[in-house]
């Protein structure tokens, strides 16, 4: 039986669609080093599964050869599971299989339909992290199998998020958070706006251009550019807008950029998952102007640490911008120590590994 203070073996299995550092693996990328990271300093064993050329700080990873998943956002809901030659995801899976009795646990970031019917095949038990909001009818179907036949091993970021799923309260909600040392609070600002994330459809940056080209104000962005031709139309449609493109950076260079803008604009088409953007922006002290979607609805206290809009509403966002004046940026820090601390992000990720293994060891 695991005591809930014994130290864990952890195999962590990474998103497949990049290579960690490199962004390519978006938000998901953030929780997988902040967690990998906290739980190696607090006596745990993790070891991180992703495809050659991953690397985070100090961390121990497996590379793994192969072509890259699909992602699975550009796909339709009637899409069928597809698998390039050469799978990087069907090798991570297999080398898992190999290694699995050296660990306690493993626990699965991929979001995608072969970690999740392989889990009745494994001896070791597999938590499984949702990353996204329901993307497909066959994703749903082996996800609520999984629940079914393994309950208790399926958590996502937020309530929101879970409530796309068929399957709603088979998760567990474990939020996000982040290593706040890392992040300066800055009580000034300057005149520019921010915009934050993986450059791509699903992520409405052209909403946020056109209101930064109404207020006349500088819009900063960063982020990998996933989608370019994306990104040319944007700059076809708003030639004359005050944007500059800043390239992904890394966790120190981003704050350093972000900490004096006067706001983070969160634009997403999608119902965003959880939004580790708005974390890092609250965590300098930047208030964040959101759509009412998803995660960042959950995340941002309306009218106090920034403000929730209208969805797809730039004219929301307009009048969103002229009222940012009447928020304490120290209250947008004070939030992130309160909610979004890597240690409380540890303390809950490991009372659902304690779970987990109390259950299926
Ligand atoms: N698509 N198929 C697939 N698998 C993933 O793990 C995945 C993805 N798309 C995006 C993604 N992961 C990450 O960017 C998450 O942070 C959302």
């Amino acid at each position: 039986m695991t005591a809930t203070s014994q130290s864990l073996s952890l195999l962590f299995l990474s998103t497949p669609v990049g290579v960690l550092g490199t962004g390519e693996g978006g938000g998901v990328e953030l929780t997988i080093k902040n967690l990998a990271q906290d739980l190696l300093q607090t006596q745990h064993q993790v070891t991180i599964v992703a495809p050659t050329g991953s690397q985070l700080n100090g961390i121990p990873i497996q590379p793994i050869p192969g072509n890259l998943q699909i992602p699975a956002q550009g796909e339709g809901r009637d899409a069928p599971i597809l698998l390039p030659a050469h799978s990087v995801l069907a090798n991570m899976c297999d080398y898992a299989r190999q290694v699995q009795s050296d660990y306690d646990l493993i626990v699965n970031f991929a979001f995608d339909w072969l970690p999740f019917y392989l889990t009745p095949f494994f001896e070791t038990p597999i938590a499984h992290f949702i990353s996204m909001g329901s993307m497909s009818e066959a994703l749903d179907e082996i996800m609520a199998q999984t629940a079914a036949h393994f309950p208790g091993t399926l958590a996502v970021y937020t309530r929101t998020q879970a409530e796309t799923f068929p399957f709603p309260d088979a998760c567990r909600c474990l939020s996000s958070g982040l290593d706040l040392s890392l992040y300066e609070f800055s009580r000034q600002s300057d005149c520019c706006l921010v915009w934050l994330g993986r450059i791509a459809p699903e992520k409405g940056l052209e909403d946020a251009v056109a209101a930064a080209q109404q207020v006349g104000r500088r819009l900063k962005i960063f982020g990998w550019l996933q989608d370019s031709q994306y990104w040319q139309r944007i700059l076809d449609q708003y030639p004359h807008a005050p944007i500059e493109y800043g390239g992904f950076l890394s966790t120190a260079e981003l704050q350093q950029q972000i900490r004096r803008c006067q706001a983070l604009l969160m634009t997403p088409r999608w119902v965003e998952a959880f939004g580790n953007v708005a974390i890092e922006a609250l965590a300098c002290g930047v208030p964040v102007i959101a759509y009412r979607r998803g995660g960042p609805a959950e995340i941002i206290r309306d009218g106090k640490t920034g403000f929730l809009v209208e969805p797809d509403s730039v004219e929301g966002l307009v009048k969103a911008i002229d009222r940012l004046p009447e928020i304490d940026r120290w209250a947008c820090r004070q939030q992130a120590e309160e909610e979004y601390s890597l240690a409380a992000l540890r303390d809950r990720f490991l009372a659902w590994f304690y779970d987990i293994l109390q259950s299926y060891q």
